[in-house]
């Protein structure tokens, strides 16, 4: 932003360089005394350049004035103080340009007393006034919030994460740390990690010039490289400054998914057989407790993760047999899931779906940055494994007349004499599935510019976002739950046989349970964007600013299913921009 006086000057602008130089020494004197003065102008060039402005300017004094400044330093501006001074001061304030005007004459292109300066020499212990700047830029950021002030900056590297947070401050690089003369290079910001500027909820106007910014490849999995943030501010202005965004970090892989190790439950025996209970030959009728059926083994149902209820198949209720009644054994009944015929092999569970991959290319934009929220799903849970079926009981029988084949259908003839078939056991209980993998994370961005909520002018710069990471392996789901063991059916004892007949029969054995289906695996992430310019709400201003845009990241590897998209790269992403009337975006 120029202002009138500017313009006014700008006719001497060939001159402009020589001007301040050779301008300062009066003003420098009176102002800021030796300091600048002395280190500005007392250098061999200066003075010559002076020499030469003198033609134009009225003769030998000029190169005396340099000659003089060069031995003396700036104490020689006061003894020369009846001499017209060469500068004249077009205004009181004097704010860093782009023509380098010392505009208010105090010996630089900007305002001595309205300065934190920051030199790579300096101590953060110092003041920050020009003859005692501080070392780090974030230091003299501070210190100038602190006392409404701008910071300027000398020539170096600097490792600072440049933070302005709601004091509006700006932030001028370009300054020779030996003179404070100004150039279009630029004051080098490269931090160790995180972004090398963030400008937050600064409603006031905030400059930031000639430096070049640079934030480090993101090093955490699904970490973003942001070279600038500018967050809920009114009125930001990068100009002649370069921002490089480094490469975004791999998304996190799936999680590992634990598979469940231990069996599902055990069929539950059948009750044992009873004998004759009671035998008294013409006597007392049995109690009603040693009549009491012989029934299969019955476990109650447990739930799997996915909702399903399984139970092994319930045991058959053992035959009994006594003076006036022969009832015969019952099968077994069919497990959960399962309706296999009784006793028959249980199937194991399916193997389930693999999860879907990421298909966006692109997460989701927060105040606080970048989200990979690009995710693969989650794979499905596998089947539950059939449960066993459960086993017959067994009938009542005895040893009668040296023959088996009216075993079961005879009456015994004994009164009061009662006999039961054992028990069946209970099918083995199906496995649960195992839980299905987990999908891979979304790879980080790299963003040169991120611009959010912000009216962002950008100016005469150079910004480059690198390559977005890479999407995030899936996990593979975890294996099924083994299946239950047999419940065993009831034993014949106590035993009243001849060597070739069991008196009472054994229950049968349940079937296994099936194990459970392995979970299907979680779909892979996706690849993080590479995006120049990012901003939502305004359309940055940008003028004479290139852009270059890395290559978006790679879409996760998938297990079964398609790899994840791949992050998309574009020069710029405005999202919900609003029309304001102000001019669009440059690349648009
Ligand atoms: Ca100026
Ligand atoms: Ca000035």
């Amino acid at each position: 932003m120029r202002t009138a006086p500017w313009v006014l000057l700008s006719a001497f602008s060939l001159l402009t360089g020589a001007i301040a130089s050779a301008c300062s020494s009066p003003g420098a004197s009176a102002g800021v005394g030796a300091i600048g003065a002395g280190g500005a102008t007392g250098e061999g060039g200066s003075g010559g350049e002076g020499g030469a402005l003198s033609d134009e300017h009225g003769g030998a004094a000029g190169a005396e004035s340099g000659g003089a400044l060069a031995g003396e330093g700036g104490e020689s501006g006061a003894s020369t103080s009846s001499e017209p001074p060469s500068c004249v001061p077009a205004s009181t304030s004097d704010i860093p340009d782009d023509d380098f005007l010392d505009s208010n004459c105090d010996g630089i292109d900007g305002d001595v007393s309205h300065a934190i300066f920051v030199s790579p020499s300096g101590s953060d212990a110092a003041d920050g006034t020009l003859g005692k700047p501080v070392q780090t830029i974030q230091h003299g950021v501070e210190l100038a919030a602190a006392g409404k002030q701008d910071v300027y900056v000398c020539m170096g590297e600097y490792t600072d994460n440049i933070v302005v947070s709601k004091d509006a401050v700006s932030v001028f690089g370009g300054y020779d740390c030996s003179d404070w003369s100004r150039t279009n290079a630029r004051v080098k910001v490269a931090p160790a990690s995180g972004s090398a500027l963030v400008v937050r909820g600064t409603a006031a106007a905030v400059v930031i010039d000639r430096l070049e910014l640079r934030s480090a490849d993101a090093a955490k999995a699904g970490e973003s490289s942001i070279g600038a943030m500018i967050v809920d501010s009114g009125a930001v202005t990068l100009s002649g400054v370069t921002i490089t965004a480094g490469e975004g970090a791999a998304g996190k892989p799936g999680a590992a998914v634990k598979a469940v190790t231990s069996a599902a439950p055990t069929g539950a025996s059948g009750d044992d057989a009873g004998s004759q209970c009671n035998y008294i030959d013409g006597g007392v009728v049995p109690s009603p407790a040693c009549q009491t059926l012989r029934t299969g083994g019955s476990r109650g149902t447990v739930t799997c993760p996915n909702g399903d209820r399984v139970r092994g198949g319930v045991g058959g209720t053992g035959g009994n047999k006594t003076y006036t009644d022969i009832a015969l054994h019952t099968s077994g009944e069919s497990g959960l899931p399962g309706g296999k015929a009784v006793n028959q092999k249980a199937q194991p569970g399916k193997i389930a779906a693999a999860g879907v991959p990421a298909s966006a290319g692109f997460g989701e934009a927060t105040a606080g940055g970048y989200l990979p929220t690009n995710i693969g799903g989650e794979g499905s849970i596998g089947a539950t494994g059939e449960s066993g079926g459960g086993g017959g009981g067994g009938d009542a029988c005895r040893y009668y007349d040296n023959t088996l084949a009216d075993c079961k259908t005879q009456r015994w003839y004994y009164s009061g004499a009662v006999f039961m078939g054992a028990g069946g056991g209970q099918g083995g209980f199906g496995g649960c599935g195992g839980v299905g993998g987990k999908g891979g994370q979304g790879g980080g961005a790299s963003i040169a510019v991120f611009s959010w909520r912000s009216k962002l002018t950008i100016v005469h710069s150079s910004l480059t976002s690198s390559a977005g990471g890479k999407g995030g392996a899936p996990s593979a789901g975890a294996a099924g739950q083994p299946g239950g063991a047999v419940g065993s059916g009831g034993s014949a004892s106590p035993t009243d046989h001849s060597a070739t007949t069991p008196a009472i029969e054994k229950g049968q054995d349940g079937a296994n349970g099936a194990n459970g289906g392995p979970g299907g695996p979680g779909g892979a992430g996706g690849g993080g964007p590479s995006i120049v310019v990012f901003a939502t709400l305004y359309a940055p201003t940008m003028t004479a600013t290139t852009l270059s845009a890395g290559p978006g990241g790679p879409g996760g590897v998938g297990i079964e299913k398609e790899d994840g998209a791949p992050g998309e790269s574009n020069e710029t992403k405005l999202v919900d921009v609003i029309d304001d009337g102000a001019a669009g975006a440059g690349s648009q």
